[in-house]
């Protein structure tokens, strides 16, 4: 049995090295696949898994059988085993094989960092602005103006550079379909850089725990084609839903197109219904008040104020500084209007 123990030893681990390597890679770890970035970064991870795992199973393999082989039999409470001191061959061997391994392995990962980081002529700029709890992505125009969304819209196969920031804690902008991440940090403006290259909707996530509302600081990055975000941006550009609404400005709506908009908004674009309960609208967010209770009665003029301006009345037994005080700027006039109103008709 232990005649050959080296030999035995390898033939476990090399078993057990397949067979993780094999589950490791056969499970699948990551989100879609959306972005340029994203082949670079799984491969790299593929490779660090392939190569961790023998390293791992080789420690405890050793581990397991020595414990196993050479434990304490009856007799031999008192005996020690052969004094042994320095082995230079092996020191050097132990030595050399991780430095070797530890700087090809952060070689690699500096090669990769370095690829998915290039800048690219033609970026799209997005500003990217974090605020408990909710995302505002800002899109500079020519002339110094800009568009906001609570939503993130993008062009497919376009470079994109986000320039993030916060306005009060640390946050952290992330889209696991696109794999990166990065802190939003108050005073600094952190940057990221992705090729989207699918279409599709997939979720914008805060990383860092940033206080009450964190898990529900959310959002999605619509991926569109370059045609349909154009429309987007000119859309959004447009004058803002006034008195007439001009021409290509918004039209008039009647009040129940206003109801059917103020819904859409409260379930869609403004993501109310993360931390709001409102059985009309089938949501069951708790981090706020149920709205279908708490807004029985109230004039339109309170629910405004409520929306833009959370901070200035608190619901009894719920916290400031949880709800964003946001929605003024990031969503169209026409958006609160209608959220005004259809907020007033289930409040009836
Ligand atoms: C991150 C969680 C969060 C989101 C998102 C959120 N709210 Fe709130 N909301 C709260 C909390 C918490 C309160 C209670 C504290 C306060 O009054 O500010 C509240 C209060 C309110 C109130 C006042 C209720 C009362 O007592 O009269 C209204 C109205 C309201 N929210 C509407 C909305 C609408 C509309 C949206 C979407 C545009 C929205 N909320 C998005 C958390 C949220
Ligand atoms: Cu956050």
């Amino acid at each position: 049995m232990r005649r050959h123990p080296i030999i035995q030893m390898v033939a476990i681990g090399a078993i057990a090295s397949a067979i993780g390597i094999a589950l490791a890679l056969w499970i699948n770890w990551f989100p879609a696949d959306a972005a340029k970035q994203d082949h670079p970064i799984d491969t790299l991870y593929d490779v660090l898994l392939i190569v961790s795992i023998p390293i791992f199973v080789l420690v405890l393999t050793v581990i397991l059988y020595s414990v196993w082989t050479f434990r304490m039999r009856p007799g031999q409470e008192n005996e020690d085993g052969p004094p042994i001191h320095g082995n230079t061959r092996l020191e050097v061997f132990w030595t050399a094989i991780p430095a070797i391994l530890l700087v090809s392995l952060c070689s690699y990962a500096y090669a990769v960092l370095n690829d998915i980081e290039k800048k690219h002529d033609h970026e799209l700029v997005v500003k990217v602005h974090a605020i408990q709890f909710a995302w505002t992505f800002e899109y500079p125009q020519a002339g110094g103006r800009s568009v906001v969304s609570p939503q993130l819209y993008l062009p497919k196969d376009k470079p994109v550079r986000f320039d993030i920031d916060s306005a009060d804690v640390i946050h952290d902008f992330w889209v696991p379909a696109f794999r990166v991440k990065i802190d939003a940090v108050p005073g600094i403006t952190t940057r990221l850089r992705v090729t989207p290259t699918k279409l599709g909707a997939f979720p914008v996530v805060c990383a860092e725990l940033c206080g009450l509302g964190h898990a529900v600081m959310r959002s999605t990055a619509h991926v569109m084609t370059p045609a349909a975000f154009g429309r987007w941006l000119a859309q959004k550009q447009a004058p803002a839903a006034g008195g007439g609404g001009a021409g290509g400005g918004a039209r008039q709506l009647t009040q129940q197109q206003l109801v059917a908009l103020g819904r859409a908004t409260f379930t869609g674009d403004g993501g109310c219904g993360a931390c709001h309960t409102l059985a009309e609208a089938g949501t069951t967010g708790t981090t706020g008040p149920d709205l279908g209770r708490v807004l029985r009665g109230q004039s339109e003029n309170a629910i405004r104020t409520d929306i833009v301006d959370p901070n200035a009345r608190i619901t009894p037994g719920y916290s400031a500084n949880i709800m964003p005080p946001t929605f003024g700027q990031t969503l169209s006039a026409q958006q609160l209007d209608g959220l005004v109103a259809y907020l007033a008709t289930v409040s009836k």
